[in-house]
């Protein structure tokens, strides 16, 4: 995953109210680990960040879905006094403000942001010259800080598309590759790439964990050899997270990649699952089980009467899991929240 950042909507009219919205559940997740509160407040965020006209009032805001009388009068402190006491005070408190910064290098979370802190681990400074702290994915994520950070253009995720397609078709034409996460939702500017890969002839039932392992690993070699992906952090059977760059674009930052390896009957659902966002992911996840399946990045499955899965559904499409569930269709662009 990468990091959550604010709503990239270009023409907010209310950026100071959702900027302060995500301080607040930023300030939530990292420091406070209140992840009921963090999505309050990037609900709010996001409400502000879509509205078509400027917010003038916390009695206004609050008849907006995810405002409730908490933030409305955070909004009227804001709008009154150009500030918010509570930030002040959190940015003045000398841990929050390192806390944040720890969470902003790939691989460190709340927890060991808060741990690296205690220790007086405040700076990306301090991070460099306390290296034996970190984890390979951490000391990654330090390393490419600055890249990690810069967002990735549109163009530039669909010039890489057509390289990792034509490296992967040199292996076997049949390889199905899909970018999905945001550049799948049509968002004009990524964090990471999110890549998934199936192939006709690879089930679930004829391929086991090692198959995959062994058609992940192959796919990762050729790519390295092609020059397009530099670094590893991780790689399973199944899952691959590292570092790449195009060879043809060596001016640009490097990036951060996903890749997904699935069997061709659980395709659909990875799709979906890998497409997101994440909020929409929950949201149809709560939705499923109000109907009585259990869907994930694999399967859509029926529940017993006891509650307990039972055999597969067949799936095709994305539009079969909607329908399956009683949903209309949402193309990819219409799941951004
Ligand atoms: P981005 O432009 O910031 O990368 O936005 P994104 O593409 O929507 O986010 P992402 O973090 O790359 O996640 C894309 C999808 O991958 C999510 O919708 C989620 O379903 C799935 N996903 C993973 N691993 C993880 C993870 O560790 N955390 C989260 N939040 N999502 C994950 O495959
Ligand atoms: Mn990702
Ligand atoms: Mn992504």
């Amino acid at each position: 995953m990468s990091k959550r950042k604010a709503p990239d909507n270009a023409d907010n009219l209310n950026s100071d109210l959702s900027d302060f919205l995500i301080e607040l559940a930023n300030y939530e997740r990292n420091v406070s680990k209140n992840i009921y509160k963090y999505n309050a407040y990037r609900k709010a965020a996001g409400t502000l960040a879509a509205l078509s006209y400027r917010v003038k009032n916390g009695e206004e805001a609050k008849k907006l879905p995810g405002v409730g009388e908490k933030i409305a009068k955070k909004i009227d402190e804001f709008l009154q006094t150009g500030k918010l006491q509570k930030l002040e005070k959190i940015n003045a408190d000398g841990i929050s403000a390192p806390i944040n910064l720890m969470t902003r290098v790939s691989g460190i979370g709340p927890s060991k942001a808060k741990e690296l802190v205690d220790a007086g681990i405040k700076t990306l400074e301090d991070l460099r010259k306390n290296q034996d702290k970190l984890t390979h994915h951490q000391k990654i994520g330090l390393k490419y800080f600055q890249d990690f950070e810069q967002k990735i253009p549109r163009e530039e995720v669909r010039r890489l598309e057509t390289s990792l397609k034509s490296v992967i078709a040199n292996l076997d034409k049949e390889y199905i590759l899909t970018i999905c996460g945001s550049y799948r939702r049509g968002k004009d500017e990524s964090g990471d790439i999110d890549v998934l890969i199936t192939h006709p002839k690879f089930t679930s039932e004829s391929m086991d964990a090692k198959n995959k392992g062994g058609m992940l690993k192959n796919i990762v070699k050729h790519l390295e050899k092609e020059g397009i992906i530099t670094e590893t952090i991780s790689i399973g059977n199944t899952k691959f997270m590292g570092v790449c760059r195009d060879p043809a674009e060596s001016s640009k930052p490097f990036r951060r990649l996903d890749i997904r390896v699935t069997p061709s009957d659980h395709y659909y659902c990875a799709v979906l699952y890998f497409t997101g966002s994440d909020l929409f992911n929950k949201n149809m996840r709560a939705h499923a089980l109000k109907k009585k399946f259990t869907l994930n990045e694999y399967t859509l499955k029926h529940l017993t009467l006891e509650g307990l899965p039972g055999n597969a559904e067949l799936i095709t499409s994305e539009e079969d899991i909607f329908s399956k569930l009683g949903l209309p269709y949402k193309k990819p662009e219409e799941r951004n929240s």
